[in-house]
């Protein structure tokens, strides 16, 4: 089948959105690392709209840090791919072509960094998950027993982390006279750009004081919320894709209409006019929680509870009037936790939230989100526990996602299914709880991995209780159950 590529663009039927902008004259303004299907379907279609306005500094170089996949999709096309955008009821499709290479890190190190040192580039954009940063969640230092991180600590010649790279190709621009890149975290982490700025600071200092100095007068970090919800693409969508383009597009991504990018406004070079793409503000912190404590939230109780029911995507865990219940219990309780900023009309949010959660056609995997589940459950679930701990109000929605996380550890759903747990400390978690006979002490147990719950919370008796009655709930009557026990105990309480 001909592959989507410069030569097909014209033979694809007119309707359909491409490039408007001659992609030969375009600089690399921008260089991505960990270029997944979610930094396809968000900042490249936001730097494709500038570059279709315009102004033809803001290609992008993509970096993939593991695997070569992403490049084999890509590269046969020129990095053309297209966004297929499916709102349940119609779908569309566009095509994007701000990504100029994809260099595979593994092979490509002097590449990288020559990409990354380059007077073209102005911002490096970073999606490198959760586990990425190399950092204590704790301690918030850099986690030093890390293979890669202890090798990027010994030495920077062959950099193995997304901080090294960062850390070596800064120094490469300040021998050579430039200013640094504007680095944009945009993983869903609180405070993600302080995380990135501190991961790098850290690491520069081990290596050369005085350029740790210069990075932390000269370089910038800016906060930065994404949101866009971005299921991995199937083979499906690719059939679906190929029907309406009439050629193959292998590097193709799915998502929804909604697309957010809310950045602190705080750049050390050049910068393009985002327009209406991007709201640029001094306090991102706020946006950041609610979306991580309400869209975040609610979307890993619904992984782990819907992924026990044996259930594989999110709108068919909604179909399940328990299931919305508790979702909107979650909100309530998260909801209070947080100071909202004064643009966000908090009950708007939740309606377009659920609205955006029942998009039929786009079939979010309950798996996919439940990846993970110890690097994000901190800023989701355990963070609105701790405040609502402190300033009272009941935790039983919240409660009950970290109780369903618990269960999952154990590779096996209500259907008596097994599955992989997909989590760097899944081996840690299942350890464990292996060989403890009560629910009271496999949650103890949990409890007490200080990766994950901070010291506040491993302490409190209230929340080991009302964990331990959630669990033995879901392993006695399954996540159904429990779901219909959560409904239950609010028509008691008369609410
Ligand atoms: C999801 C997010 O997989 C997950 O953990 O909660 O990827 C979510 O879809 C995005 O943050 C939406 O912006």
């Amino acid at each position: 089948m001909t592959r989507l590529s410069a030569a097909t663009l014209d033979s694809l039927p007119a309707k359909i959105e491409r490039p408007t902008y001659d992609r030969n004259a375009v600089r690399r303004g921008v260089v991505h690392l960990g270029i997944g299907a979610f930094h396809r379907a968000h900042q490249a279609v936001i730097f494709e709209d500038v570059l279709n306005r315009g102004d033809l500094r803001w290609g992008i170089t993509g970096v993939s840090l593991r695997s070569p996949t992403v490049r084999e999709q890509m590269a046969p096309q020129e990095g053309l791919y297209s966004v297929l955008i499916r709102d349940g009821h119609s779908e569309s499709v566009r095509i994007i072509g701000a990504v100029h290479d994809v260099l595979v890190a593994p092979e490509q190190r002097q590449d990288v960094l020559a990409a990354l040192a380059h007077p073209d580039t102005h911002i490096v954009t970073l999606t490198i998950t959760e586990k990425g940063y190399k950092l204590d969640p704790a301690t918030g230092a850099l986690i030093e027993s890390d293979p890669q991180m202890s090798a990027d600590l010994a030495s920077l010649a062959t950099p193995q982390t997304a901080p090294g790279f960062l850390v070596a190709a800064l120094a490469m621009r300040r021998a050579a006279g430039l200013r640094p890149f504007t680095a944009i975290s945009c993983d869903n982490l609180p405070h993600n750009g302080s995380r990135l700025r501190a991961a790098v600071i850290a690491l520069a200092h081990r290596h050369d004081a005085a350029l740790a100095d210069w990075i932390g007068a000269e370089g910038a970090f800016p906060e930065t919320m994404v949101d866009r919800i971005v299921p991995a693409t199937t083979e499906a969508d690719i059939a679906s894709t190929r029907e309406m383009l009439g050629v193959e597009d292998r590097a193709m991504v799915k998502t929804e209409p909604f697309c957010q990018w809310v950045i602190e406004d705080k750049f050390c070079g050049e910068r393009p006019d985002f327009g209406d793409s991007v709201q640029l503000t001094s306090a991102v912190a706020p946006w950041e929680e609610a979306k991580l404590r309400l869209l975040n939230g609610a979307h890993s109780g619904i992984a782990y509870l819907g992924g026990l029911a044996g259930i594989d995507h999110v709108h068919e865990v909604l179909a399940i009037p328990a299931a919305r219940h508790f979702v909107e219990r979650l909100w309530d309780e998260a909801q209070a936790t947080l100071s909202p900023p004064p643009e966000l009309d908090v009950a708007a949010y939740r309606n377009a939230l659920m609205a955006r959660f029942d998009n039929p056609t786009l079939l979010h995997r309950t798996r996919q989100i439940a990846m993970d589940g110890s690097q994000k459950l901190p800023q989701r679930l355990l963070a609105p526990i701790e405040a609502r701990l402190r300033t009272g109000g009941s935790i039983d929605a919240l409660a009950l996602a970290v109780a369903a996380w618990i269960r999952w550890q154990s590779g096996r759903d209500d259907l008596g299914k097994s599955y992989v747990v997909d989590d760097p400390l899944a081996d840690v978690l299942a350890s464990r709880i292996a060989g403890q006979d009560y629910a009271a002490d496999r949650v103890s147990r949990i409890m007490d991995v200080d990766a994950i719950f901070p010291a506040t919370l491993r302490q409190n008796d209230a929340l080991r209780e009302t964990l331990t009655g959630w669990l033995d709930i879901l392993e006695r009557r399954g996540a159904r159950g429990a779901l219909q026990r959560l409904e239950a105990q609010r028509l008691e309480a008369g609410t």
